[in-house]
């Protein structure tokens, strides 16, 4: 296990390094396409519960030809229920640090994001895909489930309708058809998807990072609630989020025209 930059020591299949305000974590196991295994999850898991301060986005990809093939297959040997069940909860926590972590995260997709590598990917706040990319749940030919949180993630990206298809028929869907329909946000040439997801992340860097954990945090969970509860769960969130002193400072700054104006779309 290495450390660097101030990362936590991670397994050989994780590298981790810093630019500036971002940190890029790249999934390294290529030989075996970024299958995860045991150690790579519990690497992702430290990873994010131990962002250095200085860090304010992360992107996430995957080194090769592939961002992630899932599962590791041949971890999949004689679990009992009591094992098998553990095993997926693992997989929750690490990626419940990825999406509720301290800081927002790009996942940048080319290849293969099939599976556990889609589960990750839908843990992540935005999504680019290269026009490699391709989505696939093979769960279903494989005798098993999902257990990385797709059920949650995934089924709300696409729905619930979508998923099942995917899951019972073996569907895949590519990057370009994946951008209308939630896999990704943003659509990038081969090769340029690392480009991309850097300057989106500088740019969510670049926000106070209040309102940057109000978006990552409270949105989704009032997303979940009912209407009455999520307003005043909004209202809060509002009043908190206007009282910090960064954003007094930036209302001035606008104000007294010193702030970019919104650019044309
Ligand atoms: C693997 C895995 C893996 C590749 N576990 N070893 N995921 C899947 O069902 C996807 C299975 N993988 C594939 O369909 C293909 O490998 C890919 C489309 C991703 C890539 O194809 P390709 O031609 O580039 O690579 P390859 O020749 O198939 O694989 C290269 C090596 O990686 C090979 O090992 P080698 O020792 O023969 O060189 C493969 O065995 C190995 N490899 N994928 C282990 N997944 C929390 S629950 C989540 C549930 C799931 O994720 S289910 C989906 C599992």
């Amino acid at each position: 296990m290495d450390s660097n930059d101030g990362f936590v020591a991670l397994p050989p299949s994780l590298t981790a390094t810093a630019r500036g305000s971002v940190a890029v974590l790249t999934l390294n196991r290529p030989a075996k396409r970024n299958a995860l295994d045991d150690v790579t999850v519990g690497g992702i898991e430290a990873f994010f519960a131990a962002v250095p301060a200085g860090v304010k986005a992360v992107v996430i990809n995957g080194a090769g030809e592939h961002f992630s093939a899932g599962l590791d297959l041949t971890e999949m040997t004689e679990r009992d229920l009591v094992s098998g069940i553990d095993h997926s909860r693992r997989w929750h926590r690490a990626f419940e640090r990825i999406q509720y972590g301290r800081v927002p995260v790009v996942a940048v997709l080319h290849g293969a994001v099939v599976g556990g590598g889609l589960e990750l990917a839908a843990s992540a706040h935005v999504r680019v895909a290269e026009r490699t990319a391709f989505y696939a749940l093979p769960e279903g030919q494989r005798g098993i489930f999902v257990g990385g949180g797709g059920s949650v993630r995934i089924s709300r990206l696409i729905g619930v309708a979508r998923m099942m298809d995917m899951m019972l028929t073996g569907r895949t869907y590519g990057a370009e058809e994946g951008v209308p329909l939630g896999f990704s946000q943003y659509l990038a040439e081969p090769g340029q998807g690392l480009q991309t997801g850097l300057k989106l992340a500088e740019r969510i860097a670049g926000n106070a990072p209040l309102t940057n954990l109000a978006v990552t945090q409270v949105l989704p969970r009032i997303a979940e609630q009912d209407a009455a509860s999520g307003l005043m769960m909004e209202s809060l969130m509002a009043a908190i989020a206007q009282s910090d002193e960064e954003a007094k400072t930036r209302l001035r700054d606008f104000l007294e025209k010193r702030a970019p104006k919104v650019p044309p779309g």
